[in-house]
């Protein structure tokens, strides 16, 4: 039976995931998990990603075998290589503060409805495009070339330099027309398109293991590496298990991308307004989707306790939260002020006293805050999803870490009175292991083939809506109109 490793980066853990092959399904097991955290030196924030590069060496290690290797991780940030092919300096992690003025100085020179038609991507201040604006010059003169996370540990296991499509769609630099780099844009954000190198297609296989890292992984130069879907959320995608037609997914984690796969991207100025974006999926699809602010809300808020010297038990919170009162109070996730790591339950706070809602005061009341306050936002994007597309949602894939988080899955399907699929739980893994199969022709090609392969590796929970969705209607209109500050 053949095995598949997915290695899986995201903001506070990565992973090392077997997938066997087997009967037209894919299994999957834990093989390793390490910690991953964005560091603060200088005011600056970067990722340690030579801690990351080890901890996925020691991680395929027990593996002993793998016919291939694919890396997926968040999208947007990017390590810079000199010519000699090494790496200068750190990567800056996407929710560093220098990025918001760069967007704005960018913008201030271009029309931004005409921009998000050419690229079909919303203008979120951590794109590619707006940290190369931001970028330190004498970084970008000393480089040949610029690596995604995932190319840039492709790089590091193969010696071969790639631009995986999915998250190269990502940076905001992609011409949506011809699917290749806008090289006016390139410019503007001051770098030349060859530092990008060329576009490669999902499920390219790049080669395989260079000999130092067969011999500190214990695997042969026949694994091969696979250029799979290494944008998360693209990799997540994949692997919705749909049972149907008119199914959104919300591919929830760090972030909860709220969205629906088309053909055709939509960059309205309607879709610009509601902070919607095109990205590319597998197979050439369009991700048509709204980031929302996720679980980052109560992954901060914990890490806040723990340094205050509290330890929660997830499990329990939830439980408590759940017997909670339900929209006590209601913040909107997506504002700024949310953005960068700190202080989590503290800006809950002052968001709720500012605002004139009651201010939670224990883990509990936080935690249900925050956990409304998401099934809201979910409603809010499903609902201007059919408005954009013209289309109905008549269920919802929540796929994802939070497809664990009961609470958060239920509420959200009282909040848009629809049905909710809960799972698979580690669907970016499954996403990129589907990729990496069809690539090495276990799988038949093309979307039909993936999305049975997904269906027949996954068995997600159903959540029936609850109750009226009158409650969550009228919390949704009170969030509109809270006068809410600046910070
Ligand atoms: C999710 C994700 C989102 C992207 C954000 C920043 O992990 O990849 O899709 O917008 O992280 O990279």
């Amino acid at each position: 039976m053949k095995v598949l490793a997915a290695v899986d980066l995201g903001a506070s853990s990565g992973r090392v995931i077997a997938a066997r092959v087997h009967d037209g399904r894919l299994d999957l097991s834990e093989v390793s998990r390490f910690p991953n955290r964005s560091v603060a030196v200088r005011g600056r924030l970067y990722w340690d990603v030579l801690g990351l590069w080890a901890s996925v060496l020691d991680g395929l290690r027990p593996l002993g075998d793998a016919a291939a290797i694919g890396v997926d991780s968040w999208a947007v940030d990017y390590g810079l290589i000199d010519a000699a092919g090494h790496l200068i300096g750190n990567p800056v992690c996407y929710r560093d503060a220098r990025n918001a003025p760069a967007r704005d100085r960018l913008l201030a020179g271009t029309d931004p409805a005409d921009l998000f038609a050419r690229t079909g991507i919303q203008h979120q201040p951590f794109n590619t495009v707006f940290q190369l604006a931001a970028e330190d010059p004498s970084r970008l003169a000393a480089a040949e070339r610029l690596l995604l996370v995932p190319d840039l540990l492709g790089y590091w296991l193969t010696g071969t330099m790639a631009c995986e499509a999915t998250n190269a769609s990502t940076t905001g630099l992609v011409d949506l027309a011809t699917g290749t780099w806008d090289a006016d844009l390139c410019r503007a954000a001051g770098v030349d398109p060859a530092l990008l190198g060329s576009i490669t297609p999902t499920g390219t296989v790049l080669g395989g293991l260079l000999p130092e890292v067969a011999a500190a992984t214990g695997l042969t130069s026949g694994t091969r590496v696979v250029a799979t879907a290494s944008h998360d959320t693209a990799a997540a995608v994949a692997a919705v298990p749909y049972e149907g037609d008119g199914a959104a997914y919300i591919s929830c984690g760090t972030w909860s991308l709220v969205g629906v796969e088309r053909d055709t991207p939509v960059t309205t100025g309607a879709a610009l307004e509601a902070g919607f974006t095109n990205e590319r999926g597998t197979d050439g699809s369009i991700r048509f989707l709204r980031n929302v602010a996720g679980l980052w809300l109560l992954n901060e808020s914990l890490a806040a306790w723990r340094r205050d010297g509290l330890d929660i038990d997830l499990a329990a919170l939830l439980e408590d939260a759940a017997a909670a009162p339900r929209l006590r109070s209601v913040v909107d996730p997506d504002d700024p002020r949310f953005a960068e790591p700190g202080d989590m339950p503290g800006r809950i706070r002052a968001y709720c006293d500012e605002t004139g809602q009651p201010v939670p005061q224990s883990p509990a009341q936080v935690a249900a805050c925050v956990l409304d306050s998401l099934a809201l936002a979910h409603r809010r994007a499903i609902d201007a999803l059919e408005a954009l597309t013209g289309e109905a949602v008549q269920t919802i894939h929540i796929v994802g870490g939070g497809a664990n988080n009961t609470p958060l899955c239920q509420w959200t399907a009282d909040a848009t009175g629809r049905t909710v699929l809960a799972g698979p739980d580690e669907a970016t893994a499954l996403g990129n292991a589907l990729v990496q199969a069809q690539a090495l022709g276990l799988i038949a090609p093309g979307p039909a083939a993936r999305r049975a392969a997904a269906a027949a590796s996954a068995r997600p929970r159903r959540h029936t809506p609850q109750g009226s969705t009158r409650p969550w209607e009228d919390a949704a209109s009170r969030l509109q109109t809270l006068p809410v500050g600046s910070n």
